[in-house]
């Protein structure tokens, strides 16, 4: 509501000056020399060099960019397609950033040289083939072989080889959190449909599917390093994205159907926070941490906890008011720490059993339900003895 209020002043203070502008030309109307209201050569000559600082604030606007905005770069991959995702990036990012600059300046370039000039007129002609035929097949094959590159490697991360070894995650996005299910012992996800959500199944397993019994939901993910990773996507309500940017990874979770993306991470948690990229990265970060901490101290508040490295899934589609909050901690380690971590996981079936077992507190059993019960079983034994 601020931010329109905001706009609508903006907008009326340039309404405002527009109209102080009319009043002051009216106001020099015949001490002006040329008030024709057509452009004369002083004008065409000033907005000619104006095309020029345009161009200048263009370039400037871009190193400005690069030298602030150039550490975002997420740098070095985590995982084994990670290096193709960058490098198909990076070429399209090249020529893109080459294209620009050079029609950029040959546009703002030409407007200045045939800027109007007095007796000139401009040259007419409807078409011109070999023109057209130039500004033409340059796009087309420089598009057509980024698109065919880019098919290919697209091609090349998708494939899953169906003999592969490989291990079989579930993510299941739901407003506004995430959860994961390990396929457990059989490396088989069991069914699952939103309509088996109840209680502690909270991502909806068929537990009526044997496959299911040994599934395990988990509250952060453990990825071994060097091991093929399957996931499949399922979305509970709207529409969701997993994002892995470490890994290059992202894939939509669509309600109502399956979605999947695979890949090897190739370097652990640790390896991560070691490399001399995200050491600076995090120095960066817990630089101004400290300095919003000192404010926070200053008004008795706690201060901020220093910022440590963790791979992350993500959201990236907006899907709500707490979009921004979807997140779900990674954690890639050696093979054997993984199992370690797997194993101390509760299957679904064990975690369904559990909240299903009716809860006897011996504390809470009163002498007059103790009481009862001793009745009760009287009276079937007195039945069972009649029945004889
Ligand atoms: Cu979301």
């Amino acid at each position: 509501m601020n931010g329109l209020l905001i706009l609508l002043i903006i907008v009326l203070l340039g309404v405002a000056a527009w109209q102080l502008s009319k009043i002051f030309s009216l106001t020099q109307l015949g001490t002006k020399r040329d008030d024709s209201g057509v452009a004369n050569d002083r004008d065409n000559n000033i907005n000619g060099y104006l095309m020029f600082a345009f161009v200048a604030f263009i370039y400037i606007v871009t190193i400005l960019s690069f030298i602030k905005c150039g550490s975002f770069v997420l740098d070095t991959p985590a995982s084994e397609h990670g290096k193709e995702v960058d490098s198909l990036m990076n070429i399209s990012m090249v020529i893109i950033f080459i294209v620009q600059t050079l029609t950029q300046f040959l546009l703002h370039y030409f407007a200045f040289k045939y800027r109007g000039k007095e007796g000139q007129k401009a040259l007419y002609f409807a078409d011109n083939n070999k023109l057209e035929a130039i500004w033409t097949i340059i796009p087309v094959i420089v598009l057509a072989v980024l698109i065919l590159y880019g098919l290919y490697t697209w091609n090349q991360i998708m494939y899953v080889d169906e003999d592969e070894e490989v291990i079989n995650v579930e993510l299941y996005a739901k407003q506004f959190a995430w959860e994961a299910r390990y396929s457990g012992e059989d490396n088989t996800l069991g069914k699952a449909n939103v309509r088996y959500i109840k209680d502690v199944n909270t991502v909806g397993v068929d537990m009526s599917d044997p496959a299911s019994q040994d599934d395990k939901v988990v509250a952060e993910i453990h990825l071994p390093v060097g091991k093929k990773i399957h996931f499949r996507m399922r979305s509970q309500d709207v529409l969701h994205s997993a994002y892995m940017p470490h890994f290059r990874a992202q894939m939509n979770c669509v309600p109502g159907m399956v979605t999947e993306f695979a890949f090897i991470p190739t370097l652990t948690t640790a390896e991560m926070r070691g490399t001399t990229m995200m050491m600076k990265k995090v120095n960066g970060i817990n630089k101004i941490r400290a300095k919003k901490s000192q404010a926070l101290i200053a008004e008795g508040k706690p201060a901020l906890e220093p910022y440590t490295f963790d791979y992350l899934l993500l959201c990236n589609k907006i899907c709500g008011a707490s979009h921004y909050n979807m997140q779900l901690k990674i954690v890639v380690e050696s093979e054997a720490d993984y199992k370690k971590w797997l194993a101390s996981q509760k299957t679904i079936a064990d975690a369904v059993k559990e909240a299903n077992a009716p809860k006897v507190d011996p504390a809470a059993v009163t002498p007059e339900a103790a009481a009862t019960v001793v009745v009760d079983s009287t009276k079937k034994v007195a039945e069972v003895v009649a029945k004889k």
